[in-house]
């Protein structure tokens, strides 16, 4: 097994490398030869100067994650920061890639950085409910200030190195042999250099009122509920006060208290689920890759134009075909306002949204898209309109083109059949609007080939999407278990709750919006006409009672000025007893009896009925794994990522606790929606869970 840290002497340089794959992250054993050659080199009379490089795509990207479920061993981190820090010889940090946590607290800690264009540097930590833990919080303000380094530390938000050296984050960019442009580097350092000098007191800082109250309305006002980042703060403040040494030793109490927090465990699964989600049991796949360039899409409404987005930005080529030429003007138009909207706001520069804009061929010619690789229909939600397509497409592209829908409910076994290849036939279920949601659904039929399911995984990571692997069901995974979620809060609706309190309750409890307020702004009717469309569902009148009563009194939401509540002109919501009266006629008029719950007890029900429903799918094979529906809901529904997701929520809660309650409910409301399937704690120990 060759060492993970090597020397090597070149002209009085002492060449540290790391090499653990596949991001260097700084596991024991790296700490461990870092220390020793550092420790070394300080005794070695041939060494004049020391550069620290890795291998592989990245210097290291941060601590081990997988370690920090254990006690910490020995040697570390502050410890080698602060042997870094206090060396007695220049040490040069050779960057790369991402550098990141962990890795750039050494960047941080070293004397000089060297840099290839383009590399980034960040401490994400508060992503995983932690804070920088060996020196980020005193290291980051003392070289680019205090109000700099809180917005970097709090928003976990990377930045790309200068392009040119600012002798404070970095002392030379290369766009060469980072090896040799650093050893070049190295040479110049005069041997009677003043070592750079390390910044061991106090920051001065004026006005940390203004800096604090700015950090408490724009960055930790955008973390709600989350501990880290407002442990963070106090944190970075330290520096203001304390040396390096006391305030990484006052830095290292408050990591070690959020690394053993609820919350740090469920951000570490998350992180940890979406890698597993991405990553699916794929049944004899070992065929090569489909390599996708030329995409087709194919309906330029809100979904088509927004998904032609998401795959310009990933500079894919996106041929966007409509009917007729207004459609397509309209869609067109979508996309260029969007992007300009893009430019407006700083997020991409006015060359970007030209470069995306030729990357995008607007026709109305099906044959211009015979030789795509990928097809996605984004067409009318209707099955007869999709088969046609379909149909079309198979007698128009090659035959190895990947054929995808993006419908969100329909049955793709269905579409499938009037393919003659069905095995290229596969869903790509994006959630609007599809140029900033991030997960994408990934529908395996029962006829999809392997090779093209693992191009659609690669697909997915190409355009920087979540890929969740799930089966053909009603609603797939994140919308069928969406719909136990609704049918609760309409439940609810007709128990004498109003809007505002359900709503409220499920924010408090950490989802972005409530749910009906999620409704009135998708629009109570796509729920209403999939119902309609499928009675089979349920023959219970209670079923969405209250969401059918709006649409059928033309209340479909904010687009109509009024749904669960009114709207204003701003579209800002508000409070419309009347929906309280035509939901109490409605109860009365099936005796429903009328209860008054706390916010808790509300949160409780619309969660079991996730969980329930999520645990169901398992059992039914249509997704491999508790991770990956978590997955879903983290990404595609805003549930609160420092709680991990509904089913690390419910393990978290008890499996046994969780089926009594699921029973209790069942006798409560006489309803058989509640039943647990099966022994749910036996079934979710068995998949390990
Ligand atoms: N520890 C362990 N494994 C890691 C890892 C890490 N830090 N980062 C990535 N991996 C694994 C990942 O699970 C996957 O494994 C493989 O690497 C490729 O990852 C003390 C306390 C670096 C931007 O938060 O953001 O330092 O599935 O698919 O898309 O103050 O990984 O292949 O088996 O994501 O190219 C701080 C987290 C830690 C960085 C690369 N660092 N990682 O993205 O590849 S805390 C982070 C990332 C810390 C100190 C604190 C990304 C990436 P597998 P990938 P990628």
């Amino acid at each position: 097994m060759p060492s993970l840290v090597s020397v090597a002497l070149q002209q009085q340089v002492a060449i540290i490398t790391v090499n653990n794959p596949p991001v260097n992250a700084l596991s024991t054993e790296v700490r461990a030869g870092l220390l020793n050659a550092i420790n070394d080199a300080q005794l070695n009379q041939q060494v004049a100067s020391i550069i620290i490089i890795c291998e592989g795509r990245t210097f290291i990207a941060g601590a081990d994650i997988k370690e920090f479920g254990h006690p910490p061993k020995a040697p570390h981190l502050p410890d080698l920061v602060l042997a870094i820090a206090y060396s007695v010889k220049p040490i040069i940090a050779a960057l790369h890639g991402t550098v990141l946590g962990g890795g750039c607290e050494i960047a941080l800690a070293c004397h000089y950085r060297v840099a290839l264009e383009g590399t980034k540097i960040g401490l994400p930590e508060v992503n995983l409910g932690l804070i920088p833990g060996a020196g980020g919080t005193q290291l980051l303000p003392r070289l680019v200030g205090v109000a700099k380094a809180i917005e970097m530390i709090v928003s976990a938000k990377p930045i790309i190195l200068p392009s040119t050296p600012d002798n404070i984050l970095v002392h030379e960019v290369t766009d060469i042999d980072l090896l040799h442009s650093t050893l070049k580097f190295a040479k110049n350092i005069k041997p009677a250099a003043v070592l750079v000098k390390r910044i061991f007191t106090p920051v001065l800082e004026d006005d940390l009122t203004a800096i604090e109250e700015y950090a408490h309305q724009h960055l930790i006002a955008k973390r709600k509920g989350e501990i880290a980042p407002l442990k963070a703060l106090s944190a970075i403040l330290l520096c203001t006060q304390l040396s390096l040494d006391e305030g990484m030793r006052k830095e290292r109490e408050i990591f070690i208290e959020c690394r053993n927090s609820a919350q740090s465990a469920a951000l570490r699964y998350a992180f940890f689920a979406e890698k597993k989600a991405e990553k699916p049991m794929i049944k004899n796949h070992s065929e090569s890759l489909k390599s996708i360039n030329k995409v087709a899409i194919i309906g330029a409404g809100t979904m088509g134009a927004s998904i032609a987005m998401c795959l310009i930005a990933s500079g894919l080529n996106v041929y966007l075909v409509e009917i007729n030429a207004e459609n397509l003007e309209r869609g067109t138009a979508y996309i260029s306002n969007a992007l300009s909207s893009s430019v407006k706001k700083g997020r991409i520069s006015e060359q970007e949204k030209t470069a995306q804009l030729s990357r995008l061929t607007p026709t109305t010619e099906f044959n211009d898209i015979a030789d795509a690789d990928l097809v996605v229909e984004a067409a009318f939600e209707s099955m007869s309109v999709k088969k046609e397509i379909f149909a079309k497409l198979d007698r128009t592209v090659t035959v190895d083109c990947i054929l995808a829908s993006n419908t969100s409910y329909l049955d793709i076994n269905e579409i499938a059949s009037v393919v003659n290849r069905k095995d290229r036939v596969i869903g790509l279920h994006f959630f609007s609007p599809a140029h900033i949601m991030k997960l994408l659904e990934i529908v395996e039929t029962k006829y999809t080939a392997p090779y093209v399911i693992a191009s659609a995984m690669a697909f997915a990571k190409k355009i920087n999407k979540q890929a969740a692997l799930v089966g053909v069901c009603y609603g797939f995974v994140g919308n069928r278990m969406y719909a136990s979620y609704g049918r609760e809060a309409n439940m609810l609706l007709l128990e004498g709750c109003s809007p505002e309190q359900i709503d409220r309750a499920m924010t408090t409890f950490g989802m972005a919006m409530g749910p009906l307020a999620v409704n009135d702004m998708s629009g109570i009717d796509i729920g209403y006409k999939a119902r309609k469309e499928n009675p089979q569902l349920t023959t219970d009148p209670t079923y969405f009672l209250p969401a059918n009563l709006m649409v059928e009194s033309d209340r479909l939401g904010q687009k109509t000025g009024a749904g669960f509540y009114l709207y204003d002109d701003k579209k800002r919501r508000i409070t419309d007893d009347h929906v309280l009266k035509i939901f109490k006629t409605a109860a009365q008029s099936l005796k429903i009896k009328q209860r008054t719950y706390t916010d808790q007890q509300i949160s409780e029900r619309l969660i079991l009925a996730i969980i329930n429903e999520g645990v169901t799918i398992l059992l039914e094979g249509i997704v491999d794994s508790a991770e990956t529906i978590d997955t879903i809901w983290l990404n595609g529904y805003g549930f609160p990522r420092y709680k991990g997701g509904p089913m690390f929520y419910a393990k978290k809660l008890g499996w046994d606790q969780v089926r009594e309650r699921l029973i209790a409910l069942h006798k409560e409301t006489e309803k058989d929606w509640w039943l647990p399937p099966y022994y749910i704690d036996s079934f979710m120990e068995r998949k390990g869970f």
